[in-house]
């Protein structure tokens, strides 16, 4: 079994440097190390791509770099790892799902909180587990792994900016815990994938938060000028304030000018249900579409993928509420 891991940034491979943490440690020799002697030392290769990012500057068009290397070493090996910063891990892993559902290859994502070269990093029993998850025969397309755990690349969160334990998939069950043996969980529908996707671009995407007492004036200053589309993060079920004066008419002329307006929860573990309360279905009434059980990482992924499908608002509106690669439970 052969794995390829591909190298991106991120801090497991970074060291102290007068401006903080920057890449430059030597990951092939740490790797060459951790892996000598057992029984992965021959059949894992390394590309590190050539400019290593911290993760907090990646892009669309870094996940469209990842996807077109994986692609083209598809054939070389039988899974794939890919190191990436935890920063924004969780949206890459989204956007890859999205991109790969005709991929047929494990790939695990998975990063470290501490450099490889501090004394009780997470680096070595992360990587180590990745590969381990990647040659383990099981189809779950896209996961994360990270502190003992694996995870859906669509349900994937971070949860903590410290803890080892630092990712979550607070709607679905993990695909796997660490073990001896390892505890496995079935992976769940995979949703119905997208043939031949056109690739990732730069979109012009808004990530509100309200807060309360928020007014219909701030609102609209900071989405002006129109942006692609709105990712709204309301309160609890998706509720917003729908007594301030004007707020909900902000919102109604956005999407009558025909901006896609996603309405997702400020809850880590969210199911969003505009029409719950009456604050959330004047939102449903002016057209906004509510997120259901996705994260924010899966929801703003997905826009970016269905935007760079070049779809309209209502072709976005229909394929939100659509699984395409394991993203939201579909309800009967
Ligand atoms: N800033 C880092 C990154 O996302 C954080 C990390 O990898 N732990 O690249």
């Amino acid at each position: 079994m052969r794995v390829e891991i591909l190298y991106t940034g991120g801090t497991l491979g970074m060291v102290d440097t007068p401006q903080g943490l920057a890449p430059g440690a030597d990951l092939e020799g740490w790797l060459h190390r951790l892996l000598s002697g057992t029984e992965l030392d021959r059949g894992v290769g390394l590309v590190t791509f050539d400019h290593l990012i911290d993760s907090a500057n990646a892009t669309s068009e870094d996940w469209q770099h990842i996807v077109d290397e994986l692609w083209a070493r598809h054939d070389d090996a039988d899974a794939f790892v890919v190191l990436h910063g935890t920063d924004t891990m969780a949206y890459a892993a989204a956007a890859l799902s999205y991109a790969l559902t005709g991929f047929d290859k494990p790939v695990v994502l998975t990063g470290a909180q501490y450099p490889l070269g501090v004394v009780g990093t997470d680096a070595a029993p992360n990587v180590t587990g990745a590969l381990r998850a990647a040659m383990a025969g099981q189809s779950f397309g896209v996961a994360i792994f990270f502190g003992h755990k694996l995870l859906r690349g669509t349900r994937v969160t971070k949860t903590s900016s410290w803890a080892f334990q630092g990712f979550g998939s607070p709607s679905v069950p993990e695909l796997a815990r660490t073990g001896a043996p390892w505890q496995w969980t079935a992976p769940g529908p995979r949703g119905c994938g997208w043939d031949s996707p056109r690739p990732y671009r730069r979109c012009d995407i808004a990530v509100l938060d309200l807060a309360p007492g928020i007014t219909a004036d701030r609102l609209a200053a900071m989405i002006d000028p129109r942006p692609e589309a709105v990712v709204l993060r309301a309160f609890g079920v998706g509720n917003a304030p729908s007594d301030e004066p004007g707020l909900v008419d902000v919102i109604a002329a956005t999407i009558a000018d025909g901006v896609p307006v996603v309405v997702t929860s400020q809850c880590h573990q969210a199911d969003v249900l505009l029409g719950h309360y009456e604050a959330g279905w004047e939102l449903a009434r002016a057209g906004a579409i509510g997120s259901e059980d996705m994260t924010l990482e899966a929801v703003y992924a997905k826009l970016v993928f269905l935007l760079s499908q070049g779809l309209g608002a209502e072709e976005v509106a229909h394929w939100m509420g659509t699984s395409i690669a394991g993203e939201l439970t579909v309800r009967s």
